[in-house]
């Protein structure tokens, strides 16, 4: 009896200390584009696994993979998740930046790919005050941020032939992701850009409606984009960070406690979805980090696994690099105009770890 005294009193003491907070749901959706095998998707999936197992199942944090959130419009993706049709994303900054102008700072042609080091540049743009900047943009929009992870350097397959020039892009058709500035690029370097979903992309790639697509590696290589497209330009001409996020009153729902734990969670998984991302490709600390977590995947050396299923992956010389890069200039311009402060800051983040 005095057992159970001293439990209610506790229970009314804490109680009355906590504000009232709206009771959690049963499921949490997560959005994300691509499939669960990619490193975008591990990346996901480890999150929602961190967040359930050290809230011990108070959050239960479901991922829901090929944009079935969005059915396949992964551009809605960001009003969605504000006005709380989606719990929490981890979403490409392509698919954002129709709402938010800011973050098509990452698909600046060659903007971070030029850069000596550019992986050392990506961490000085997520982690530097460019990064925080581009947060207070998104957060500015109505969508909470929690964690920088990756999708990756953005590489370019077509069926018809290998791509050395600009001549060479001459009528090709190229699927890009629903986003103006890609659209722009690529016509001004030649080719002929296809606004499209990432769930219609496979089907247009098999029935020859377009001859090719661009994405990191680890997206496009777990659905066998390499059955129909023989080629691969390893430019690296883009980069998409993923945001880890979620809707703001969902996130003022959960307790101090809880908060701390999910953003904490989410940091961590961003760290092993960008070691998903780099390992193969940058295999400094990605390898050593996944190797201590035991979490290596089966792939750890993609150029040789390219090979293997009997991919031709061209690489450019500088000044080849650079006939591409002129013609992009021009459109590198216009968009510079639209958010300069975050681009110069961007820019400087980057030049001091050059
Ligand atoms: O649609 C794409 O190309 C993808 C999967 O990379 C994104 O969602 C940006």
């Amino acid at each position: 009896m005095k057992k159970f005294a001293a439990v209610l009193l506790t229970v009314l003491v804490v109680g009355a200390a906590v504000p009232a907070m709206a009771a959690y749901k049963s499921e949490y959706k997560l959005d994300i584009v691509p499939s669960i095998t990619t490193a975008w998707g591990q990346g996901a999936q480890y999150f929602a696994d961190l967040v359930r197992a050290r809230t011990d199942g108070r959050v239960n944090i479901k991922v829901y993979p090929n944009a079935q959130l969005t059915t396949g419009k992964q551009t809605n993706a960001f009003m969605m998740l504000r006005n709380g049709a989606i719990d929490f994303a981890c979403q490409s900054s392509i698919n954002w930046s129709p709402q938010v102008v800011e973050l098509n700072l990452f698909a600046m042609p060659f903007f971070v790919a030029e850069q000596p080091d550019r992986y050392a540049a990506m961490d000085a743009i997520t982690g530097g005050k460019s990064g925080a900047m581009l947060k207070t943009a998104v957060e500015l929009k109505g969508v909470k941020v929690l964690a920088y992870g990756e999708n990756g350097f953005r590489e370019l397959t077509n069926s018809k032939r290998e791509i050395h020039t600009p001549e060479d892009f001459k009528g090709l058709k190229i699927r890009v992701v629903g986003s103006k500035l890609f659209l722009d690029t690529y016509k001004a370097m030649g080719a002929n850009p296809i606004a499209m979903n990432w769930s219609d992309t496979m089907t247009a790639l098999q029935q020859g409606v377009v001859d090719g697509q661009e994405n990191p590696i680890n997206t496009f290589y777990p659905v066998k984009v390499y059955e129909y497209n023989k080629y691969m330009l390893d430019w690296h001409c883009v980069i998409d960070p993923t945001l880890f996020s979620v809707n703001p009153g969902v996130w003022k729902s959960f307790s101090k406690e809880d908060q701390i734990i999910i953003e904490e969670a989410a940091k961590e998984a961003a760290k092993f979805q960008t070691a998903l991302a780099r390992i193969g490709l940058d295999d400094g600390w990605a390898y050593d980090y996944l190797a201590k977590m035991n979490k290596l995947p089966e792939v750890t050396d993609w150029y040789k696994e390219l090979a293997r299923v009997g991919m031709v992956v061209t690489q450019l010389t500088p000044e080849q690099t650079a006939a591409f890069a002129a013609l992009a200039k021009p459109v590198r311009d216009e968009w510079y105009s639209k958010f300069p402060q975050i681009m110069d800051q961007a820019a400087a983040d980057m030049a001091a770890v050059a």
